[in-house]
């Protein structure tokens, strides 16, 4: 995480939900976004998740990159606290291997926009592809790094060899 005032929050409702949550921040990190990735759990820390989502516009966020498991509401919660755009990630259980999360997530009622990426790691990095692209909506640099990250997979497949 860099000095700089972040323009991207992380959140998640424990350190459990870090090794899927750190896909994210390795993007965000890559792109050169400041970042600050925090623990909230929406049910354990109700008053903190209240706290964060109401002054995160205040503080400088453009958007926020929430992830939780199982009952997964904290994504949906925080979206009806703030009108910034909040990337929910369902982070993969181990009952329901994350089936549970992403219907948490996915199946807001309308009015409560939250945007809502694929179970685990995949998700989260996308959620971080996908905040960047808000961000250079404003910004030509991150605009132009997009577009070399995505000249960057087109080569790859492109050297792709069969045995
Ligand atoms: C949720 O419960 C968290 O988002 C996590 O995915 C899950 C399990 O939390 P821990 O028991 O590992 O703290 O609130």
């Amino acid at each position: 995480m860099s000095e700089e005032t972040p323009l991207v929050g992380i959140i998640m409702g424990s350190n459990s939900d870090w090794p899927t949550l750190k896909a994210a921040a390795e993007v965000l990190e890559d792109f050169g976004v400041p970042y600050k990735a925090e623990v909230v759990s929406a049910h354990r820390t109700p008053e903190k998740m209240y706290d964060y989502a109401k002054t995160a516009k205040a503080r400088g966020l453009k958007c926020i990159i929430a992830g939780a498991g199982g009952a997964a509401h904290l994504p949906g919660m925080v979206s009806a606290l703030t009108t910034l755009p909040v990337l929910g990630i369902p982070v993969e259980s181990k009952s329901l291997k994350g089936m549970d999360s992403l219907l948490s997530i996915v199946q807001m009622p309308g009015g409560i926009p939250t945007a809502t990426f694929a179970i685990g790691a995949p998700g989260a990095k996308n959620a971080a592809l996908y905040a960047v692209s808000i961000l250079a909506t404003s910004n030509d640099e991150l605009g132009e790094k997009l577009e070399d990250y995505r000249e960057q997979l087109k080569a790859k497949v492109d050297a792709m060899e069969l045995d």
